[in-house]
C-alpha cells in the first residue's frame, strides 16, 4: 500500500488530532491465490545475504501480517527448517518445505513435506528426553477435499525428513494459519482463527494429533496475530498464548489499534489461567500508542515470561512509526526495545516512513516481527526484529530494502542496548533479482552453543509480491547460525562475522614458488581465487573450490594460466567468497 503523503500546511492546524485514515483492510491472504505479476530474474547468485543457502521459493511472504516459528534447535544442536515454498515462475505448486541443519552444519536437504496448495507454515519439535527421538512437528492449512483445515505433521524420527503423508487436524472447517507449540510433557498446541478473524482458538492434542481438545477461545481479535510458545527449561510445563485484540476507540478500522493479551497454563496447556491485558491502552490523546498485529514471547531461565510486540503510533497517518516494545511478569513494565535510528529525527526514538524514502508495504511498519532469544548461561535476552535504520535504502519499485537487527539487555529487559544492523547488506535502487531484503526471519528462542539460529527469505525484490508489491523473483532461503557476540559486541567484528574469509600468502616476495592459504567460516559459499597483474587483468584463476571446502593450500609458481613463466612485478591475488572480497599484493623478485 502506498503511502498517504500529507500536506504540510494543514498539519500544523491539525497536528492535536489524531489523523484518520480512510483505512480498507487488505485481504488476508490464504496461500492459494494466483497472481498476475510482473516475473524478474532468476537468481543468478551474484549478491547473497549471510548464512547458507537451505532452499528458494517464489513465495516471498511466509506470513500474513503476523510471523511465527520456522527454526527450532533440538538437543543434538540440529535445527529443523521449514518455509512455504513455491516454484518460480510458475506458481504451480505451493507447500510446506522442510530442511535440517546437522550439528556439523551440513544440511539434510531441501524437502516436500506437504501436498501442495499448502499455505502459512509453521514448526516446533516434540520434547522427548532423548535428543534422538525428537521430530519436527510442521503445521500448516490445506484443503484435502472438503474446505480448508489447519494440519500438523510429525517426522518419523529425528531428522529422518520422513512425511507418512498422514497429518492431522482438529477438523475444524475454515480455521486456518496454524501456529504450533509442543511443551516440555509433549503436549502440542495449535492456534488457528477463523478466515475473517474474529475469534482465535487453541486446540491441544495429548496423542500426536489423533484426538484435539479446544482449550482457549478469543473472542473479538480482528488480526491474525497469535503465538504460542513453551518453556525450554527442564521439568516446567508453562505455555503462553499471545494475541493482539483490537481496541474499540480505533482510529484504522480497529486491526491496527490493539493491546497484547496474554494466557498462562502451567501444565502444557491443559487448563489456563486469566486472560491478561499487557498494555492496557488507553484512548488517545491519554495514549498515542497502540500495538500493532505482531508478538512474540520466550521463557527466559528461570522461567519468567518476556513478550514483545511492534507498537504503532496512532497519531500518525496509520503504520507511519512504529517501536519494538518489551514487557516481563516479573517488572510489569514497558520498555523499549529499539533504540532511535540515527536517520531519524521523530522524537521518542520512533522509527517513522520518511516521505522522500521507499514504501514500507502492506501491513508492515518500519520495525516490526520481532523475536525474543534468551542465553540460558546468563540470562541475557536478545530481541532481533525487521526494518530499515537506513530509509534511502528502497529498491528499484520504491520499496525498503529490510535488514534484521539486534539489540541485548542483562537486566531481563529494563534497559536495551543500541541496536546493531546484523546483516547490513544496503542495495539502493536495486532492481528485481538484486535486492538483498531478509524478510520473514524467526528465531530459535535461546542461544545454543554460544549462537543465535536463524532462519530468513532473501527477497531478490524488496516488498511481498502477494501483496501486488515489486516483481516475482526468485529467492534463496537462508539458515544463519551467528555468534551472539555479534550483537553483543565482545569480539572484534571480523573474529564474529561468521563467513570471514581470510587469505595468506608466504613467502612473499617470492622467487620460484609462493604458498597461497585461504580459509573462510562455517557459513559461505564456495571460493574463487584469482591472481591479477598490474594493469587488472587476469592472469590465472584457480578452480572454483567445491562449498564444503573450509581451509586449502595452494602454491604458486608464477606462472600464468597456459603455465608460462610472468615478469617479475607486482601481482594482486584476490579470493571471493559470495560477495565478500578480500585482495593481498603479491610480489614476483624475478
Ligand atoms: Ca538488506
Ligand atoms: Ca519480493
Ligand atoms: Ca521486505
Amino acid at each position: 500500500m502506498k503511502k498517504v503523503i500529507v500536506i504540510i500546511l494543514p498539519v500544523i492546524v491539525y497536528a492535536l488530532q489524531p489523523i484518520v485514515v480512510d483505512f480498507t483492510p487488505l485481504p488476508k491472504l490464504r496461500g492459494d491465490e494466483h497472481i498476475n505479476i510482473k516475473i524478474g530474474p532468476p537468481y543468478t547468485g551474484s549478491r547473497q545475504s549471510p548464512g547458507d543457502q537451505i532452499g528458494t521459493t517464489a513465495y516471498d511472504l511466509q506470513a500474513d501480517f503476523s510471523y511465527g516459528q520456522r527454526l527450532m534447535v533440538d538437543g543434538n544442536s540440529q535445527a529443523h527448517i521449514d518455509w512455504m515454498w513455491q516454484d518460480y515462475p510458475g506458481q504451480s505448486q505451493r507447500y510446506c518445505a522442510w530442511n535440517g541443519r546437522f550439528a556439523n552444519g551440513t544440511y539434510y536437504g531441501e524437502t516436500q513435506a506437504s501436498n501442495s496448495w499448502s499455505g502459512y507454515v509453521q514448526l516446533d519439535i516434540t520434547r522427548e528426553t532423548e535428543p534422538d527421538s525428537q521430530r519436527s512437528v510442521i503445521t500448516y492449512h490445506y484443503d484435502a477435499g472438503s474446505g480448508y483445515f489447519s494440519w500438523i505433521d510429525i517426522d518419523e524420527g529425528n531428522l529422518w525428513g520422513f512425511w507418512s503423508n498422514t497429518p492431522r487436524s482438529p477438523q475444524v472447517p475454515g480455521h486456518i494459519w496454524p501456529t504450533v507449540c509442543v511443551s516440555n510433557n509433549n503436549n502440542i498446541l495449535m492456534a488457528t482463527g477463523d478466515y475473517n478473524a474474529n475469534q482465535h482458538h487453541v486446540y491441544l492434542t495429548t496423542d500426536e494429533g489423533l484426538t484435539w481438545t479446544e482449550v482457549l477461545t478469543m473472542d473479538s481479535c480482528a488480526s491474525l496475530s497469535r503465538h504460542l510458545r513453551s518453556s525450554g527449561n527442564t521439568g516446567s510445563n508453562r505455555v503462553v498464548y499471545v494475541h493482539t485484540q483490537f481496541i474499540t476507540d480505533s482510529v484504522a478500522s480497529g486491526q491496527l489499534d490493539n493491546d497484547v493479551y496474554y494466557v498462562l497454563s502451567t501444565d502444557g496447556g491443559v487448563s489456563w489461567g486469566p486472560h491478561i491485558n499487557v498494555t492496557n491502552y488507553q484512548p488517545y490523546p491519554q495514549d498515542s500508542v497502540r500495538a500493532y498485529c505482531e508478538v512474540n514471547a520466550v521463557f527466559d531461565v528461570n522461567d519468567n515470561l518476556h513478550i514483545t510486540w511492534s507498537g504503532r503510533k496512532v497519531t500518525d497517518s496509520y503504520y507511519e512509526a512504529s517501536k519494538i516494545f518489551h514487557w516481563d511478569e516479573i517488572n510489569d513494565t514497558i520498555t523499549v526495545v529499539s533504540s532511535p535510528s540515527i536517520y531519524y529525527t521523530e522524537p521518542g526514538g520512533w522509527w517513522i516512513e520518511s516521505d522522500t524514502g521507499g514504501d514500507y508495504g502492506a501491513w508492515r511498519m518500519p520495525a516490526d516481527m520481532t523475536q525474543l532469544v534468551n542465553d540460558k548461561q546468563d540470562n541475557t535476552l536478545y530481541c532481533l526484529w525487521h526494518g530499515n535504520d537506513d530509509y534511502t535504502d528502497y529498491s528499484q519499485d520504491s520499496i525498503i530494502n529490510g535488514e534484521v537487527y539486534g539489540a541485548f539487555s542483562t537486566d531481563s529487559g529494563i534497559s536495551w542496548s543500541d541496536y546493531v544492523n546484523l546483516t547490513n547488506t544496503r542495495t539502493p535502487g536495486a532492481g528485481p533479482g538484486d535486492c538483498d531484503d531478509e524478510d520473514y526471519a524467526t528465531v530459535h528462542p535461546y542461544v545454543v552453543n554460544d549462537s543465535i539460529w536463524t532462519t530468513y527469505i532473501e527477497d531478490k525484490d524488496a516488498g511481498a509480491y502477494p501483496q501486488m508489491e515489486g516483481s516475482l523473483t526468485e529467492n534463496p532461503v537462508r539458515c544463519w547460525v551467528f555468534s551472539k557476540r555479534l550483537i553483543t559486541g565482545i569480539e572484534e567484528h571480523h573474529n564474529m562475522e561468521p563467513s570471514a574469509i581470510s587469505l595468506r600468502i608466504a613467502p612473499n616476495p617470492f622467487v620460484k614458488q609462493t604458498s597461497i592459504s585461504l580459509s573462510r567460516g562455517q557459513s559461505a559459499e564456495s571460493m574463487e581465487l584469482k591472481i591479477y597483474d598490474a594493469t587488472g587483468r587476469v592472469v590465472k584463476s584457480f578452480p572454483r573450490l567445491t562449498p564444503d571446502v573450509l581451509h586449502s593450500m595452494m602454491s604458486w609458481e608464477g606462472t600464468d594460466q597456459h603455465g608460462e613463466f610472468l615478469p617479475a612485478g607486482v601481482y594482486f591475488v584476490t579470493l571471493q567468497n559470495g560477495d565478500q572480497c578480500i585482495t593481498k599484493k603479491v610480489v614476483k623478485l624475478r
